[in-house]
């Protein structure tokens, strides 16, 4: 599936045609992995396209780059800003947004402050994320063999192009041996988070999420879910979730900015629950595409363009 090219992406403060926004092969990014990015989604609702939290996750992207010891060379509003006049130039009502900040051309070597950290923000058409069906009837993970890195290895809250290098791995394997996904464990073997989503587990009624010292990345369609499942009247808990819970939890789903919140419905071949997306994942999901697409917005996640 190649990518759908829209009209304009914005390069360092300008709209430049699809085609030429390159950069030199020699920009530090392409050797060392320097990067930061954000996927963020817009929906079309009843009273226009809306991008969901998107000063968070420009927030966020501005925190990633803050533990490389790096500035975004724009302020937060301005990089908002130039985000919605993209999407309005682009002529998209739904889409995907990613803003991507990257050491660039200057010099070479490890160390990077010698580089400028350049910025780009590209939005195009990037459908359901994991398969057609799998919003319906979930998907089936694995546990990858690969380890997901200590915190202090590579920080998982910060969103880095290199962390991804891990998450390639796990996704290939997963793929390869016939799964949709697989889940990382932390260092205490743990679970961590899928190769590109959070991760939550219901219990006899309450729900559990990996804290933030499992390796996760800090996920704001997490903490989404978090804030409407107790508006929900379920309770949440942040904790150390032992490998063995994943075959054994009534519930379990996947959340993030591309899969939404999308059940799983096997990991390893073992059923969860009775095999399909149970109550509370409903209930969940049902509530959050209330927000994204009908614009039922308690919480002024929706920031119109
Ligand atoms: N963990 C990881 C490792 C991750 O990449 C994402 C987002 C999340 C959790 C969920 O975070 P949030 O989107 O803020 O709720 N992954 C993005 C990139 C996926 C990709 O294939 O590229 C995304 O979902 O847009």
């Amino acid at each position: 599936m190649a990518l759908k090219k829209t009209k304009y992406i914005w390069m360092n403060g300008e709209f430049v045609e699809w085609d030429s926004a390159k950069i030199h092969v020699l920009s530090h990014v392409v050797h060392y992995g320097s990067s930061w990015f954000e996927g963020i989604r817009a929906y079309k609702t009843p009273k226009g396209t809306a991008v969901f939290r998107l000063k968070e996750h420009i927030q966020r992207l501005a925190k990633s780059v803050k533990i490389y010891r790096g500035q975004l060379p724009y302020e937060v509003s301005e990089l908002i800003e130039s985000t919605k006049e993209l999407i309005r130039k682009n002529e998209l009502e739904s889409c995907y947004i990613r803003p991507v900040a990257y050491r660039g051309y200057e010099d070479l070597g490890v160390y990077p402050l010698n580089c400028p950290i350049d910025i780009s923000i590209a939005t195009w058409h990037w459908g359901v994320y994991l398969g057609k069906e799998a919003l319906e009837q979930g998907v089936d993970v694995c546990v990858s063999s690969w380890q997901r890195l200590h915190n202090n290895s590579l920080p998982s809250i910060s969103k880095a192009g290199g962390n991804y290098l891990n998450s390639q791995l796990i996704r290939m394997e997963a793929i390869q041996n016939g799964y949709t996904e697989g889940i990382g464990l932390d260092h205490n073997g743990n679970v961590s988070e899928g190769s590109g989503e959070n991760m939550f587990f219901v219990i006899d009624g309450v729900i559990y999420t990996p804290g933030m010292d499992s390796s996760i990345l800090e996920g704001i369609t997490r903490s989404s879910t978090i804030t409407i499942a107790k508006q929900l009247g379920y309770e949440v808990k942040e904790i150390s979730i032992p490998r063995s819970i994943l075959y054994t939890a009534d519930e379990i789903f996947f959340t993030g900015t591309a899969v939404e919140i999308t059940p799983v419905r096997s990991v390893d071949r073992i059923k969860v629950g009775d095999g399909k997306a149970g109550p509370i994942t409903k209930s969940i999901q049902k509530a959050f595409y209330d927000i994204v697409e009908h614009g039922n917005d308690p919480y002024g996640w929706l920031d119109y363009i």
